[in-house]
């Protein structure tokens, strides 16, 4: 073995307080070790021994470059959905070191090594794409759009309970904002490449560098949700995506083949929208998100496991060091639609609603309870219908796991003020999908009813949500109201179905049906 070699195969870090424990990943410039920093438990990305001392000056700079890029771009960055950087160390004379937060796979293997049929089920598909698109829509969303330019399964890491975070941003660039820009063509995964980003060429010769913006990354997205349908790396023909005269040939034509393997599949519309030769046409990654969250809760609602268990009771216990969940809940809507009600009479059965006064600011409450075999932590805010205290609102909505978006059957205002309620509740919760149920609460005035059964389900299902008739002074409807709320929060955090189970030895993944007891926590920690 050479010296190069060896130095290759050591684990030797050359720095103190890390120590690289075994490699788990190559990548096209080095390899990704599992690492201890300062004890703790990190990847550690270091480059090919044989690169650094290849004696190629421009490779070196280049690969310098590339890390450092990478090392200012990933400390900038602080999102759920993109991997946390934690450091760049440098080895005297050797080339820097990027070190991570450390996951469980990336999806590329994931999808490889999976038994489940098909290899990526439905609700495990919308919530990975979930993931991904919060991690874009964060990074495209920022002052100085960052575009990752290389999206590919391979660059999507994931957790063990399967949380997926954008990583290896090697290649990515700041753009400015709202313009397309002459970039150089990416050396990425070519497969996943968006037409624009191939430069102009004539007579093989470059003339002209690649324009374009954050939507390459909206295309390579779209591969990506192909890839998790079809179960398979894309596959594509012709190679170039160039005609022998200059010409761009359409994508759809192009993959044709993985288009009609993956049949009608529920994300199809969004495949062939985000794989469109013109990038004006593909979806935006807030489109993106839209829809796939309809889909996520469409799925949840349908799943026959997922119906309301009425036996199951709420069983109030004192506080629990530890539980199996956590949510944030918000009850929001117009003044005096009985949301403080609705809160009190759930946390006191004796509550006298006729004792109500209007909330002022906001009112805060954390319940612990066990449900069925879970412990279960809830923070409920009650907010202020009041104008006086919108200015306040968008604090209150950070981190909600859970809304109930709450109208007064026997006032149509407020019904009719619910889109607005509802527009905000998306624009400010950016960092999980809320799980949103609308509530027509007071129908023990039914003489006064002004917002029929019909309006408020319609409403409801058009935009993605369930509705639920209560009145704050039936306590059984109340009850039922919450548990659907538990229940499908504990869904949309572990839908039931990914477990991933990488084992130190053989690395093997594992994509098996979890039981419905499985112990899962918050995912948005
Ligand atoms: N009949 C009837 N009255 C209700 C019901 N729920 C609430 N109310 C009455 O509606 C009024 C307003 O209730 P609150 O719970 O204070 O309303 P809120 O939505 O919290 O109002 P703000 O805090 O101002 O945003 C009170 O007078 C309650 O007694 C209900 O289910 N039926
Ligand atoms: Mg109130």
């Amino acid at each position: 073995m050479d010296q190069e070699q060896a130095e290759e195969e050591s684990l030797e870090s050359h720095v103190r307080d890390l120590v690289l424990e075994r490699e788990i990943g190559k990548g096209s410039y080095g390899k990704v070790y599992k690492a201890l920093w300062n004890g703790t438990e990190v990847a550690a990305k270091r480059f090919h021994a044989a690169l650094a001392n290849s004696g190629y000056s421009q490779i070196i700079d280049d690969i310098r470059e590339e890390f450092q890029r990478e090392w200012k771009i990933l400390k900038s960055l602080n999102h759920p959905n993109v991997v946390k950087f934690h450091d760049v160390v440098f080895p005297k004379g050797r080339l820097p070191i990027i070190i991570t937060e450390l996951l469980h796979c990336d999806l590329e293997r994931f999808i490889k090594e999976s038994k489940s049929s098909p290899k990526v089920p439905t609700v495990n598909l919308i919530c990975i794409a979930l993931d991904v698109i919060q991690g874009l829509q964060y990074m495209h969303g920022l002052q100085n759009p960052i575009v990752h330019r290389d999206l590919a399964t391979k660059k999507i890491l994931l957790t063990d309970k399967c949380t997926a975070k954008i990583a290896e941003l090697g290649v990515a660039k700041v753009f400015i904002h709202g313009y397309e820009m002459h970039a150089t063509p990416v050396r990425g995964t070519p497969v996943y490449a968006a037409p624009e980003t191939y430069p102009a060429l004539q007579n093989f010769e470059v003339v002209e560098n690649p324009k374009y913006g954050p939507k390459v990354d909206i295309f390579s997205f779209g591969v990506m949700l192909l890839a998790m349908a079809v179960g398979h790396e894309p596959v594509v023909w012709p190679i170039s995506p160039i005609t022998k005269d200059g010409k761009k040939i359409r994508e759809h034509e192009r993959r044709k083949t993985d288009i009609e393997k993956m049949g009608d599949h529920l994300v199809k519309s969004l495949v062939l929208g985000c794989l469109e030769n013109d990038s004006v046409c593909r979806p935006s990654a807030k489109d993106i998100k839209a829809e796939l969250e309809k889909h996520k809760w469409n799925l949840v609602q349908q799943s026959d496991c997922y119906e309301i268990d009425e036996e199951a009771v709420i069983e109030r216990v004192g506080h629990q060091p530890t539980y199996d969940y956590k949510f944030k809940i918000l009850f929001i809507g117009d003044k005096g639609v009985g949301k403080s009600c609705l809160f009190q009479r759930f946390q006191n059965p004796n509550y006298k609603i006729c004792l109500s006064t209007a909330t002022i600011s906001l009112g805060i409450n954390t319940e612990s309870f066990k449900y069925g075999s879970k412990f279960v932590s809830l923070e409920v805010v009650d907010t202020a219908g009041e104008e006086l205290y919108f200015a306040l609102q968008a604090m209150y909505f950070r981190r909600a796991h859970g809304i109930f978006l709450v109208c007064d059957v026997t006032n149509h205002e407020t019904f009719h003020n619910i889109p607005r309620w509802l527009e905000q509740a998306r624009r400010c919760c950016t960092e999980t999908s809320p799980s949103i149920i609308l509530i027509g609460n007071k129908t023990d005035q039914e003489e006064n009813r002004k917002v029929s059964h019909e309006e408020g389900e319609k409403f409801a299902k058009r935009n993605g949500l369930s509705y639920l008739e209560v009145s704050a002074l039936e306590v059984e409807k109340i009850e039922h109201m919450f548990k659907t709320m538990i229940e499908t929060l504990t869904r949309s955090v572990d839908p039931g179905t990914i477990k991933i189970e990488l084992a130190e030895t053989d690395d093997k993944v594992e994509l098996t049906k979890s039981s419905k007891k499985s112990k899962c926590k918050c995912k948005s920690q």
